[in-house]
């Protein structure tokens, strides 16, 4: 295992959405490296990324928006997991992403999250589960993470 994340997104506008994911990496410990790769705009950088990133990482995160290949097409190119985030989009509130990358064809899978941000953060808490199959620092890190989560709810007061 490398235990190291590769964080994608489509364009440096998705910057916004995946720094909730990049949060919650850092808040685990997780690390990863984020850069832009485009499906449209740099075909070949995807396809070089992609045919590599079993070098270096354990897991893709991919995050796009609007007509979001990025995601599906990375996963046809590797082995690894590959863990798509659909990007809100300004047009269609990123139900065009979601449908883009949750509709894969049978053979080549995508573990999609929700829209935007809350899907951003689930990304990388699917990824620390992964991870902590074999890693027992990140697993206690989620753990902990996890504990944190219900206690903040059970002591939140209505005022
Ligand atoms: C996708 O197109 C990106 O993932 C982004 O969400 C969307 C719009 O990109 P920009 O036009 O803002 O660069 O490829």
């Amino acid at each position: 295992m490398k235990n190291k994340v590769a964080v994608v997104m489509g364009s440096i506008s998705d910057k916004k959405t995946i720094d909730n994911c990049l949060n919650i990496l850092e808040e685990l410990n997780i690390e990863y490296e984020a850069k832009i790769v485009s499906a449209h705009r740099t075909p070949e950088l995807l396809f070089n990324f992609s045919k590599n990133a079993h070098e270096e990482y354990d897991i893709v995160i991919a995050a796009a928006g609007g007509s979001a290949h990025l995601p599906g097409m990375i996963a046809s190119l590797t082995i690894l997991p590959v863990i798509g985030v659909p990007v809100r989009s300004s047009n269609l509130n990123g139900v065009d992403s979601l449908l883009s990358i949750v509709q894969m064809p049978g053979g080549v899978p995508v573990a999609t999250m929700a829209i935007g941000d809350s899907g951003a953060k689930n990304a990388a808490l699917y990824a620390a589960r992964i991870l902590s199959l074999s890693n027992e620092k990140i697993k206690i890190k989620l753990e902990q993470f996890i504990k944190n989560q219900t206690n903040n709810v059970l002591k939140t007061e209505v005022v």
